[in-house]
């Protein structure tokens, strides 16, 4: 899927500010951070929300929450706390159909979120 921006990220034909990257996930710098610490981790495969996340697929979920930490650990937030968050679809404000967990922290996070 070429118009999406994410998998153009994937595909080097855009270049974020990567964190981290694996066989299955990469993660990058959020463009318009809400935190000190802001990170969007997304699976290399296209994979548009939440709710096509395939049940056959733990590895996967396994794989991005793996990448969270890791990004939480790199990002020297790992023991100060920080959140994760995927929003799915229109009620919660997904703006770019491509699965993508967000990594918060490096400020103390209220809850609940807007
Ligand atoms: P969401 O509302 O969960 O779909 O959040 C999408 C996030 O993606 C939003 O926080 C801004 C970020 N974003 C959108 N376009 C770009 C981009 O071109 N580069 C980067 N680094 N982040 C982007």
């Amino acid at each position: 899927m070429p118009q999406c921006i994410f998998c153009q990220m994937v595909a080097g034909e855009i270049k974020p500010a990567v964190v981290y990257e694996d066989d299955l996930t990469l993660a990058f710098r959020d463009i318009h951070p809400q935190a000190p610490v802001h990170v969007l981790v997304i699976p290399k495969a296209h994979i548009a929300n939440l709710n096509e996340l395939p049940a056959d697929a733990p590895g996967l979920a396994a794989a991005l929450f793996d990448t969270a930490k890791k990004v939480a650990a790199l990002e020297g937030i790992a023991e100060s706390g920080y959140r994760t968050v995927v929003n799915c679809l229109g009620d919660a404000g997904q703006a770019v159909d491509h699965l993508h967990l967000h990594v918060l922290g490096g400020r103390r996070l209220h809850w609940p979120p807007g």
